[in-house]
């Protein structure tokens, strides 16, 4: 029989235990410069720099406000948001995004993603003490601006590694020369073909369309039993015929029928001629897919509803904005497409980062503010993991590490390919909200 004392021993003992516990929790949400360590999250996940213990979960009241339509979401001015102030002794990152054209609405929920992981970032002592520097330029979502950025960022500003940028078809332009330079980028948008094969410095965290799209075609056939089509997209812009291209060859393997291709170009406005010819076809597709940028895909939705098409409209990653809900209004509803983030996951670092982007920005965050902020996350965990804030070199190889990184995607970790591997998440329009379609 164990004396009075034993237990009495035994008991203050385990109170110990448990205070030294909650002690280390609270240590580890200071800085790296403080405690010089990672902390422990719920998941016994090291805490990325900046990233406070995940708050429980609360019910699913945020989650849903994250999934209303792009309420107060005001497109950048470029020129005001360039901000190139990095501090002596800063991490100077340079930021390429589309603050104007066709993509300035990716481009500007990619600004206010950074800016948040980058307070958060900062708030907590910065990486290893070392406070992290954007410097934001616009790429006005041309690839030959996109080139000039990277240029300078390489020989000017001498940046640590690079973020963005925006659109494929900029990436394919400007990342050869950040890997000519040994300069690691970060895509955070860009899901076209071909992006990572530039070169060992290039990586995403965004999901390419040649893994989203089979995904949508599955459903497409097994859900929605689809049979014929008519597709439409964008000639001159690589995310579009990238994408279209990944989308023949899926309907080929699924018996799905190409009844008419209709191309256009990214800066079009009038679709008429297109949607007209379409609803000549006899008998009608099933379905009407669009595999381009934000604004194109708006026209022709609300073009379609104007003509009375009322076929099944499929997307692609142009669709992954609520900005879509705001252009398109009830036009948009059914709409169906894939993505690599959603609203709907109830995650805790998830539910904690909606939470943080609406209080920061008092609106929703979408894909593309997701996947922003989970790139500067990556980048400053790969940064305290090489131990330099100057070593490209060592940098690129502490990237390519990446493992399990609790982040708003999910947990990260880039393939032997430096591309990113996550569920796609099939997606719809309910009452003027994205919701996950149920593919069961
Ligand atoms: C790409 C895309 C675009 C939709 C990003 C805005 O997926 O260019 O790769």
């Amino acid at each position: 029989m164990m004396s009075a004392s034993t237990i009495r021993l035994r008991v203050v003992l385990g109170l110990l235990v448990a205070a030294l516990l909650v002690m280390a929790g609270a240590n580890s949400n200071s800085s790296y410069a403080a405690a010089g360590r990672p902390g422990i999250a719920a998941s016994g996940q090291a805490n990325p720099p900046g990233q406070t213990a995940p708050t429980a979960v609360p019910n699913n009241a945020p989650a849903l406000a994250g999934c209303s339509a792009a309420t107060g979401m005001t497109p950048a001015t470029a020129a005001a948001d360039a901000d190139t102030n990095a501090a002596v002794g800063d991490t100077k990152i340079g930021v390429a995004i589309a603050l104007s054209g066709a993509a300035k609405a990716c481009g500007d929920s990619q600004r206010k993603g950074l800016l948040l992981a980058q307070d958060e970032i900062n708030k907590a002592g910065g990486v290893d003490g070392k406070k992290l520097a954007l410097l934001i330029q616009d790429t006005t979502s041309d690839k030959t601006q996109a080139s000039t950025v990277f240029q300078n960022f390489i020989q000017q500003d001498k940046v640590l590694a690079i973020l963005g940028p925006t659109l494929s078809s900029e990436a394919a332009a400007a990342d050869p020369l950040a890997q000519a330079a040994s300069i690691p980028v970060i895509g955070m948008s860009n899901t076209g073909n071909g992006i990572t094969e530039i070169g060992d410095y290039i990586f995403r965290d965004s999901l390419s369309e040649a893994d989203a799209i089979p995904n949508t075609v599955a459903v497409m056939k097994n859900k929605l039993n689809i049979k014929t089509v008519a597709i439409m997209y964008a000639q001159d812009d690589k995310f579009s015929s990238d994408g279209y291209g990944v989308f023949k060859t899926e309907f080929g393997k699924n018996g799905i029928n190409i009844l008419d291709t209709e191309v256009f170009n990214t800066a079009d406005t009038v679709f008429d001629a297109y949607l007209t010819k379409i609803q000549g076809l006899s008998p009608a597709p099933d379905a009407i897919v669009v595999t381009s940028l934000l604004g194109a895909a708006s026209k022709i939705i609300n073009k379609a509803h104007d003509l009375g098409l009322n076929q099944q409209i499929i997307g692609g990653n142009g669709f992954n904005t609520p900005l879509l809900i705001t252009l398109a209004g009830k036009n948009a509803e059914g709409a169906i497409f894939g993505g690599a983030w959603s609203c709907s996951s109830y995650t805790t670092a998830n539910v904690t980062f909606i939470n943080a982007y609406i209080v920061r920005w008092h609106q929703a965050p979408d894909q593309f503010s997701a996947q922003a902020y989970s790139a500067l996350k990556i980048l400053a965990d790969a940064i305290h993991r090489a131990k330099s804030n100057t070593d490209s070199k060592v940098l690129r190889d502490a990237l390519a590490a990446t493992k399990d990184l609790v982040t708003p995607l999910g947990s990260f970790t880039f393939t032997a390919g430096r591309n990113a591997q996550q569920k796609t998440y099939i997606q719809t329009i309910k009452d003027g909200k994205f919701v996950l379609l149920d593919t069961k």
